[in-house]
């Protein structure tokens, strides 16, 4: 039975309550976070806990805890769950209070709630790659909070799912910006290209820690938009996230891209990921 953590205390699902009158619930007015476990083992959990505090500041929501003491809690989930292979999801919301749209007053505490799961890799996703479909982003203009109002990226998604795609590769009026729950990234002529980290992405702890692999792998990153008919004609392709890692792209709407097998460039920054995981070289 998996344990969940709610204010405080550790408890099974049965002793979770969650109000009718939480924000969350009324509006998605609250942030989240999911952070990945390998090897029972936190990856990169202080980047994602640190931007949780960062998106919470950006909608002007106060935390009730220190980011070391979240910290602590993902480190019992993991613990408690006896997690593997698997991830641990954290959302805060601005708490319980009759419904209005204005902030509460007189101010509620914010309602943490948080679990982990095991869960495998998509290792043939990974090795195979994925189809993807272009959807028009017609989400808000903060894309860069994490935040649990996400009907734009369900819709996105569900329209890439039904025509049989792993993701849907959002485009404002034509410019690609981000994948409904990942980062896009094309290679054309020995330049990488993605998304630069502005309002209209959420900026990827993966993509982060992929930036910092062209770096040092010497592969030219340029943080600069290209368009759907750009991304067509690219070399390579792929997306990251979280979960997904480094993911080949191998098609957009049905169009190959290269030759419809994960690109050269693709292949080397999957390994390159691999190597700085410690847990993922010990389990090859
Ligand atoms: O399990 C899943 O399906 C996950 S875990 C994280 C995500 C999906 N997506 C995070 C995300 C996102 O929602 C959007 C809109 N853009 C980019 C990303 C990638 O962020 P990181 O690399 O921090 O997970």
């Amino acid at each position: 039975m998996t344990v969940y953590f709610m204010d405080g205390q550790f408890m099974d699902q049965s002793g979770v309550a969650v109000s009718v009158d939480d924000r969350g619930y009324y509006f998605g007015d609250g942030v989240y976070e999911v952070i990945k476990v390998y090897g029972g083992e936190l990856y990169t959990a202080e980047e994602h806990i640190s931007r949780l505090f960062q998106s919470a500041t950006k909608i002007k929501m106060t935390i009730p805890y220190t980011e070391a003491q979240l910290l602590e809690v993902s480190r019992q989930l993991i613990e408690k769950n006896a997690i593997g292979e698997g991830h641990i999801y954290m959302q805060v919301t601005r708490g319980v209070a009759p419904r209005v749209h204005h902030f509460p007053e007189p101010t509620v505490s914010s309602v943490v709630t948080a679990y982990a799961v095991n869960s495998p890799r998509p290792v043939a996703k990974i090795e195979n790659g994925v189809p993807v479909k272009s959807v028009e982003d017609v989400r808000w203009l903060r894309c860069d909070i994490k935040s649990l109002n996400l009907l734009g990226n369900v819709l996105a998604k569900q329209e890439a799912h039904e025509a049989g795609c792993v993701e849907a590769l959002l485009h404002r009026s034509g410019v690609v910006t981000e994948g409904s729950s990942s980062n896009m990234f094309g290679v054309k002529d020995g330049m990488l290209y993605t998304h630069p980290a502005t309002n209209l992405i959420l900026n990827g702890i993966t993509r982060q820690v992929l930036l910092g692999l062209c770096k040092e792998l010497g592969i030219p990153v340029e943080e600069k938009a290209f368009t759907l008919d750009e991304a067509f004609e690219m070399d390579e392709f792929f997306l990251t996230s979280t979960t997904s890692e480094v993911m080949p792209v191998t098609s957009i709407d049905g169009r190959l891209i290269g030759d419809g097998q994960p690109g050269e460039w693709t292949v080397k920054l999957q390994q390159a990921f691999t190597l700085q995981t410690p847990s993922l070289v010990k389990g090859q």
